[in-house]
């Protein structure tokens, strides 16, 4: 069985989805911590620039996003699933939920709290167009759009039911999660949570999955691990209508600012994923994959 490694660290909201879906599948696997801030050399050796957190590494197989790295894990390990009911509304609850994210990260920038000068200073380089010194101005408009997430929340579960979706886990519950359990580190974000007896209880269900057997690794052994792994075998694609084709020299453009652009060669296109292969010089061999969703992939050769 190959190892699973995910780069990540602690504090990073997106890893907890991925540490609490090894945990829910009761996975062993190793954790190499990557530097919160740029530069961040063992990962982008990997990724070949794409530096957003977390990435789940399998071999030579590395899987970029928390969306791409929940198909990876249920294909891993399909029992228990991640997708129990009907998979559009899990995938619609995911992202809905995790548009908090965002609206905390600019409450804490803007009101204070959790972040360090070094964490400013980064992402002020990773999102140029952004004005962070009007984050303060927006910080109540925030407070309402994640309060009104909040509210919706309760009302799901104010009808008793443990999970977000019925009886059982779905990745909707853990997509829920990260964005929401740091949000004690603000007063005013803290003043938010306070009141919501249903979504305090379900964080303590959901806590409860936890992590599964965890293991460090350091970086380097990682990418010797890479370098010594061959690519898994990958699924046939069929012909998409996106005039491209397979073995054409492309870049991947994550939508998501900031986030590091990845050229290599096509060599799977699928409904949901596409696949390419880069040679890194210390790992060798590698294929990268990414989900439809947020990532454009665009003919250069
Ligand atoms: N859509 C991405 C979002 C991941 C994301 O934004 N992660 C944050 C940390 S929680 C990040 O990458 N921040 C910048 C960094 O770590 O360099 C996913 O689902 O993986």
């Amino acid at each position: 069985m190959p190892e699973l490694i995910l780069h990540h660290y602690d504090m990073s909201p997106y890893a907890e989805k991925v540490r609490l879906i090894m945990g829910f599948k009761s996975l062993s696997w190793h954790s190499v911590q990557i530097p919160i801030v740029m530069p961040k050399p063992d990962l982008t050796e990997l990724t070949g620039g794409y530096r957003r957190t977390p990435t789940l590494q399998i071999g030579a197989d590395i899987y970029c996003d928390t969306k791409m790295c929940a198909l990876a894990l249920e294909r891993f390990q399909p029992d228990p699933t991640l997708f129990p009911g009907d998979p559009a509304t899990t995938w619609a609850v995911s992202r809905w939920a995790e548009t908090s994210f965002m609206m905390a990260v600019t409450i804490f920038l803007g009101s204070g709290g959790l972040f360090d000068d070094d964490f400013i200073e980064d992402r002020k380089k990773m999102l140029p167009g952004a004005d962070f010194s009007k984050a303060k101005l927006i910080v109540p408009a925030k407070l309402m759009q994640l309060r009104s997430n909040l509210d919706r929340l309760e009302m799901q579960l104010g009808d008793g039911r443990p999970y977000l979706l019925g009886d059982q886990i779905s990745l909707a519950d853990l997509s829920a999660y990260h964005p929401h359990r740091f949000l004690d580190a603000n007063p005013a974000t803290k003043a938010l949570l306070d009141p919501l007896v249903h979504v305090r209880a379900w964080f303590e269900r959901i806590g409860a999955v936890g992590h599964g057997e965890r293991r460090e690794l350091d970086a380097k052994d990682a990418i010797a691990i890479a370098h010594d792994a061959k690519p898994a075998p990958l699924a046939d694609s069929a012909p998409l209508p996106d005039g491209l084709s397979l073995g054409d020299a492309v870049v991947v453009m994550p939508e998501e600012p900031g986030s590091g652009v990845v050229a290599g060669e096509l060599v799977a296109s699928g409904l949901h994923e596409f696949a390419i292969r880069r040679q890194s010089e210390r790992a060798g061999e590698l294929i990268l994959h990414f989900p439809r969703e947020d990532y454009l992939v665009i003919k250069t050769g």
